[in-house]
């Protein structure tokens, strides 16, 4: 076998189910064996950025490997944010760049695509992955694909594989799977035993769940642990979309001063919050309405559990909870509390469309035609997706790119095979939105609600004096039909149910939903989120 057909087996037999890539002169001879081979189906887009964030939102769907293959400089480096998105927010992403041979390394000329050195782009790789290997040696290879698969696994953070194009055909053996990395049990049971006493004696105790239970896929058995200790849960701002589909105890998302005031008030008068796999971020704590005693917590995230003063290393989240569901077996199970309803019911009058009516008109079309997945791009719509019905949702919520959700729909879709939900701005389709014209010929049919408020309205909302956040009003529904999709221009309520209805009804087509929002309509939750830091980074007063 040869050393591309090794890495592909072996990024198979490690959970990928699909590529996403741009070729390239020093990728070409890896494109030919992905094509020849058949191993894994390959998705091209039309820019190294949507690649990636493709490959990060199937993986985050998925809990298991993404996977990008691209071209040395130019493709690579074009990718870089998108990658820095998969690390900051954990998403398993596998980062293949081909590069140039040793030949052509020794021959004393720069090289196309280069930039400062031949090793500049594994340095830069080196900030956003928590692992990197050169194939340069074919003896090698098995091991350190290995090594750097099961670390992209266990850490849940972006790997880099460069693969240099004259290693390409280089005989090599098959990868077997490394070990898993060692776990330390007398730590996990005396953590777990802890936790449970800590639990036990707290007048308020309850549960915070965060990203890391998708990425090592916990949901139902945070979902049992959580029922058998009568324990209330809410979400991170990030972990918006966990427990869908699950009889949790959910009581919300927790957003601070920006949120629902009674969760707020649940997780910051906690005495005993249980932080499960929640990245300790401004955007999932910043507007605190008072400041979360992380002190009090118990943050069991990274392999590690944090407890007061005291910290236990190589716990993984999952040999945690099984540890704790242990300790709880035999409980009385709590059924989950009554769901606080979503807003619905959009009227269908002449009136004009504000951006909670998005919401409305999303949680009547899933009353009506079943939930679907959502990728939510970063601005007003990621806020509006606060109000619309628990579902999976993928979106930048603490890296916060924009530029994300079009090409991370389109990712939804390619791993799920389900039909997507999109959310995005009109400044972000501006930067990503081009990738809807790839959906033909990879039979991808989201629906894409586009926020047209002719702005960058969330950086209003904390400079309302600049005019450069005003930007032209782009016809989207014309450039969707130009592009291969349906487009539909709606003003008024009564215009939004029925695009609604109509986008459905058609399959094999993306439909594009341009919605016109007047400049400074904002959601009520991105109202009260600019209010709270607004709030909280006003000057101490002058004593
Ligand atoms: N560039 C990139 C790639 N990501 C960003 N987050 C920004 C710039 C800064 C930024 C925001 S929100 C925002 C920008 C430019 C405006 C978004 O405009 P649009 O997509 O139309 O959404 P909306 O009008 O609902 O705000 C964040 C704060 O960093
Ligand atoms: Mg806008």
């Amino acid at each position: 076998m040869n050393l591309a057909e090794a890495l592909l087996q072996a990024l198979k037999a490690h959970g990928a189910r699909e590529l996403f890539g741009i070729p390239g002169d020093f990728a070409l001879p890896f494109f030919k064996v992905i094509e020849g081979t058949g191993i894994l189906p390959l998705y091209t887009l039309s820019h190294e950025p949507g690649v990636g964030f493709a490959a990060d939102a199937a993986a985050r769907y998925r809990g298991g490997l993404g996977v990008a293959v691209v071209t040395y400089g130019a493709g690579a480096f074009n990718m870089v944010n998108a990658v820095a998105g998969a690390y900051a927010e954990k998403s398993p992403v596998v980062v293949i760049s081909g590069a140039p041979g040793a030949e052509e390394r020794r021959r004393g000329l720069l090289l196309h695509h280069q930039a400062k050195t031949l090793d500049s782009q594994l340095r830069v790789f080196g900030e956003v992955s928590c692992d990197q290997v050169v194939l340069d040696d074919a003896a090698r290879a098995p091991a350190d694909i290995a090594r750097v698969l099961r670390r992209c696994l266990e850490d849940s953070r972006p790997v880099y594989i460069e693969l240099p194009r004259d290693m390409v055909g280089a005989e090599c053996a098959t990868v077997a799977a490394a070990p898993p990395s060692p776990v330390d049990a007398d730590a996990v049971a005396a953590c777990a035993d802890e936790i449970m006493e800590r639990l036990g004696r707290a007048r308020r105790p309850m549960v915070m769940v965060g990203v890391e239970l998708r990425r090592y896929r916990l949901e139902d058995k945070v979902t049992l642990l959580a029922r058998r200790l009568g324990l209330p849960v809410a979400t991170s701002f990030m972990g918006r979309g966990l427990l869908a589909d699950r009889h949790a105890p959910l009581i919300g998302t927790y957003m601070g001063l920006a949120g629902d005031a009674a969760v707020t008030e649940a997780v910051e008068e906690s005495d005993a919050l249980l932080l499960l796999g929640v990245i300790i971020s401004d955007t999932n704590f910043g507007v605190s309405a008072r400041h979360v005693d992380m002190r009090g917590a118990i943050v069991a995230a990274e392999r590690q559990v944090r407890l007061g003063f005291h910290v236990y290393e190589d716990v993984p989240l999952a040999d945690l909870i099984d540890a704790l569901l242990v300790r709880a077996e035999g409980r009385q199970e709590t059924p989950p509390p009554p769901r606080v309803p979503a807003p619905r019911g959009l009227g269908a009058d002449d009136a004009p469309i504000e951006p909670l009516d998005i919401a409305m008109a999303v949680n009547d079309t899933f009353d009506a035609h079943g939930r679907m997945p959502i990728a939510a791009d970063m601005g007003d719509c990621l806020f509006v997706a606060m109000d619309i019905r628990h579902t999976p949702m993928v979106a930048p919520g603490y890296y916060a790119t924009m530029g994300f959700g079009v090409p991370a729909g389109l990712g939804l879709q390619a791993a799920s095979g389900e039909r997507p939900l999109i959310l995005v701005g009109d400044g972000a389709f501006q930067m990503t939105g081009w990738e809807l014209g790839n959906c033909r010929r990879h039979g991808w049919d989201p629906i894409v609600i586009v926020f047209n408020n002719a702005g960058w309205e969330m950086l209003r909302t904390f400079q309302p004096d600049s005019a450069y956040n005003d930007l032209e009003r782009w016809n989207f529904a014309a450039i969707a039909e130009t592009l291969g999709g349906r487009g539909r221009r709606v003003a008024t309520r009564r215009e939004l149910g029925e695009a609604m209805a109509a986008a459905v009804a058609e399959r094999g087509r993306f439909q594009v939903i341009e919605v016109m929002l007047s400049r400074g309509a904002i959601s009520p939750a991105l109202e009260r989120f600019a209010a709270a830091l607004a709030r909280l980074n006003r000057p101490p007063r002058e004593a």
